[in-house]
């Protein structure tokens, strides 16, 4: 099929489908100016940020990792949702059921519009004490001070999930239950490597739903994928619309 005939075939899918799910990784955000985890790029003061998402590097080095996180927030605070980001709001404003479930902790999604988001990686403007184990949300930038403390004393660590965290119980359920029982499921701008994000597509395809996958390069889903459409997200997410 050419790449056209394939994005016909995927915004009929979309358009009659009565329930959609979306899974989003840190490529729909590139074209906003956010750099992914994994493309060339990604990295600060030469670390990797694998080597830094991590609760050791937070328990050997908070002052860093806070210094890391501190810098992504200020760059974030400086970028707009994209084409890609107001796609997907639209999508969901036509679709009888609709969930959306991201990997990315920079609240695009949300500043584009979209109202039912599942952030099941947590979210960088959160703060959680380690001590009283509030969460709440901060949206200074820079803040203040480093490492940042609660009112209650207590030293505060960014609202997200590191690896070896287990996901926020919640999102994941009901993660678990959009993938499931949608008839497609979307998925843009993922490597599709980490777990357990990465089982969400195998699970749609095992239920019967068609996944479509969008990603400017191969990933390990692009294979089992029913359709996998080779391109940047802001593009190729509006041409999925009527
Ligand atoms: C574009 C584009 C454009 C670019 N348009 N596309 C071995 C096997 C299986 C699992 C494991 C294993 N060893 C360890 C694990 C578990 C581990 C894991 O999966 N590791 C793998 C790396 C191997 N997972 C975990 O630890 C998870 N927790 C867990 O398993 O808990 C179990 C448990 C249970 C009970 C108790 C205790 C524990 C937690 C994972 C947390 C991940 N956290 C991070 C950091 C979040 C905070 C922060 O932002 O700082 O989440 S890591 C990082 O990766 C971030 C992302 O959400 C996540 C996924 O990355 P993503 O979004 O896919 O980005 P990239 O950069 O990888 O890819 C970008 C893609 O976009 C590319 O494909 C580009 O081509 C594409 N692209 N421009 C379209 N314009
Ligand atoms: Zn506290």
């Amino acid at each position: 099929m050419t790449a056209t005939a394939q994005i016909e075939t995927a915004r009929a899918w979309l358009r009659t489908a009565r329930s959609i799910a979306v899974l989003t990784g840190a490529g729909i955000s590139a074209e906003s100016g956010v750099p992914t985890f994994r493309d060339p790029g990604g990295l600060w003061r030469n670390y990797r940020p694998e080597d830094l998402a991590t609760p050791e590097a937070f328990q050997r080095d908070p002052l860093l990792v806070w210094q890391w996180y501190d810098w992504r927030r200020s760059l974030i605070a400086n970028c707009r949702p994209n084409l890609g980001h107001y796609a997907l709001r639209d999508i969901e404003q036509r679709a009888a059921a609709f969930t959306l479930v991201t990997q990315n902790v920079d609240g695009l999604h949300e500043r584009a519009g979209s109202q039912r988001v599942l952030k099941i990686h947590g979210d960088i403007w959160w703060v959680t004490c380690l001590q009283c184990e509030k969460t709440t949300t901060d949206l200074r930038v820079p803040l203040p001070d480093l490492p940042p403390r609660c009112a209650c004393g207590g030293m505060l660590r960014p609202g997200v999930v590191w690896f070896g965290e287990p996901l926020p119980q919640w999102a994941w359920q009901q993660a678990e239950e959009a993938v499931k029982t949608c008839e497609v499921l979307l998925v843009a701008g993922t490597s599709a490597v980490v777990y357990p994000a990465a089982s969400l597509a195998p699970l749609a395809l095992a239920s019967g739903a068609r996944v479509i996958e969008i990603n400017s390069e191969e990933t390990p889903l692009s294979g089992a994928a029913t359709c996998s459409l080779r391109g940047p997200s802001g593009e190729l997410l509006p041409l999925l619309i009527d």
